[in-house]
């Protein structure tokens, strides 16, 4: 039974009826938002994940390389996209449906229906996915309330119109509250979109979704964080020697969360003995505090996916040892709570190490919490974040960047990076920048301001200290760590090119050979042309 309004004139048909479903379908997505925050829970996350699987290897590649961070906000659009147009078809289907029995409340309770069973489908909570449906359904019970209330005159053409704008209206209005809370629910569960920085003063000590019913250790790396800070150069527009800002490369936007008492951490396939680990096992550890580089494969020559932290936690190869492995191939896979896997040596896992803390804090959400790995000297994909399982393979298989065409599991290529360019007091002009070699270590850095006729060598950085804390045989230096370069000069008349290339600690000079990141990291000498006049 309809109401006074005939169901045919409460939703226009044809272009009307998709407005109004469109607009039911942005709703409920930010309803979604609302509910969960950017959390996995949030529709998105499980579509753009979908997404980042299926594409192939190039565009990837593209997406990364070209354009950056722009890459992974085109691929979220493209996810929200695909959402809306799932949530519209399913109100749709129930107006379509409402329209044949002639029976309003249809599409008024089937279509946050459908918009529930969709949501709960695609993320897995079934509680959480109610947000979604009051999104769509506050949409739909605006409408069907103005095509009542609407005089005779609404139920022309003109009036179809109006319920499309009303919708509309309505549809901005839910989702701009939608925002609003979900934006300050992922700020207090110290979730960060945005991803990327650590030490933020004002977020609680860990994050509390994440560390709420453990016993956060204590970080003890206050030394090494002295001892850089000690031994940076001051230049402006360079980063410390501990990044402020540490890059963030992940292949879905949304960061899992794992609940620090829930984790646990198992070795699995071919053991003697299968093992687990929980929170409290490693947190229960003595620590150490290690300095650790980490660059990615996927940033171009003079890119910024290259930082510096240091690191509490405990070497893995202890861990691994009663497992007792047997594995044909030495070989392993790593696997973590967002379904990301990494297959590579054993040798090198286990140089490795479990990272609790970073920076003298927990681990934060964006950087693997509650535990991640740490692989000396490698390109930093199999660095895997959020880790919960090490499988001992029979045989060699592909990871996740591999199996779509990268060839980033191997050491990092050497590279000195120029960053800053400023003018000094006397009129002189100061370049500077990081240089790294994962475990080879930066032996030397040249500069040129001729184009690459001639080379001076650069000052660079004392070493950063070996690790702190529980180390039976300390080291001098990190192992792993990069150095910072500086080259002051009197500059020539014009314009010139100023290039730079380091050197490893075995003697070998950069590549000059210019290569893009795609499929095992970029390579060249890093030039810039410097115009003097414009140097401040
Ligand atoms: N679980 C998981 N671990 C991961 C990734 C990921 O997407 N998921 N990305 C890897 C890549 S490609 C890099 S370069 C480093 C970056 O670490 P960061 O985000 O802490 O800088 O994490 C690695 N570990
Ligand atoms: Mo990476």
């Amino acid at each position: 039974m309809t109401g006074d309004t005939p169901l045919a004139e409460r939703y226009p048909p044809g272009a009307g009826t998709v407005a109004i479903a469109v607009a039911a379908g942005v709703a409920a997505l930010l309803g979604s938002f609302a509910a969960v925050g950017f959390a996995p829970g949030f529709v998105v996350a499980p579509v753009e994940s979908t997404l980042s699987r299926v594409m192939p290897g190039f565009l990837i590649a593209f997406a990364i390389t070209v354009l950056g961070d722009l890459g992974q906000q085109l691929n979220l659009a493209m996810a929200g996209a695909v959402v809306v147009i799932l949530y519209a078809q399913a109100v749709v289907l129930s107006v379509t449906l409402g329209r044949w029995l002639d029976e309003r409340a249809v599409p008024l309770l089937g279509g946050p229906a459908l918009v529930w069973a969709v949501t709960a489908v695609l993320t897995g909570r079934p509680v959480l996915s109610l947000g979604a449906a009051v999104g769509a359904g506050a949409v739909l019970v605006v409408t069907d309330v103005s095509a009542s209330r609407g005089p005779a005159t609404e139920r022309t053409p003109s009036g179809g119109r109006r319920r499309v704008l009303t919708a509309v209206g309505a549809a901005v209005g839910a989702s701009a509250l939608g925002y609003v809370i979900g934006r300050d629910g992922t700020a207090a569960a110290g979730g960060d979109p945005s991803g990327g920085d650590t030490g933020d003063g004002d977020r609680p000590r860990g994050d509390p979704d994440i560390y709420g019913d453990v016993e956060i250790p204590t970080f003890d790396a206050g030394d090494q964080i002295a001892a850089a800070a000690d031994r940076e150069f001051d230049l402006d527009g360079m980063e410390p020697l501990v990044s402020e800002r540490f890059f963030n490369v992940s292949y879905s936007s949304v960061s899992p969360t794992p609940d620090a008492a829930e984790w646990s951490l198992s070795v699995t396939g071919e053991v003697g003995q299968e093992l687990s680990y929980d929170y409290d096992d490693l947190a229960g550890r003595a620590f150490q505090h290690r300095f650790v580089s980490l660059r990615c494969v996927g940033e171009t020559l003079n890119g910024k996916k290259m930082d510096n932290a240091v690191w509490s936690g405990v070497p893995i190869a202890p861990l691994l040892e009663d497992a007792k492995p047997n594995s044909k191939c030495e070989c392993v896979m790593v696997r973590a709570a967002d379904d990301y896997y990494e297959e590579f040596p054993l040798e090198a896992l286990e140089s490795g190490f479990l990272a609790l803390g970073m920076n003298g804090e927990p681990l934060p959400r964006s950087h693997g919490a509650p535990v991640r790995l740490l692989v000396p000297g490698h390109w930093g994909e199999i660095s895997v974040k959020w880790i919960t399982e090490i499988e001992f393979l029979e045989r060699e298989a592909d990871g996740y960047w591999e199996q779509k065409g990268w060839h980033g599991t191997g050491p990092v290529e050497t590279v000195a990076k120029l960053h800053a360019t400023t003018r000094t007091d006397d009129g002189s002009i100061a370049v500077g920048g990081h240089a790294y070699a994962g475990t080879r270590g930066i032996e030397r850095v040249e500069v040129s301001t001729d184009g690459g006729d001639t080379w001076t060598e650069a000052e660079l950085t004392e070493r950063l200290p070996g690790a702190s804390g529980a180390v039976e045989n300390p080291s001098e230096h990190a192992e792993d760590a990069w150095r910072q370069w500086r080259y002051t000069y009197d500059p020539p008349e014009g314009s010139h090119d100023v290039v730079v290339r380091a050197t490893d600690g075995t003697g070998t000079v950069q590549p000059s050979e210019e290569r893009d990141a795609y499929p095992n990291g970029a390579t060249g000498w890093v030039s810039e042309t410097v115009d003097p006049g414009s140097v401040q």
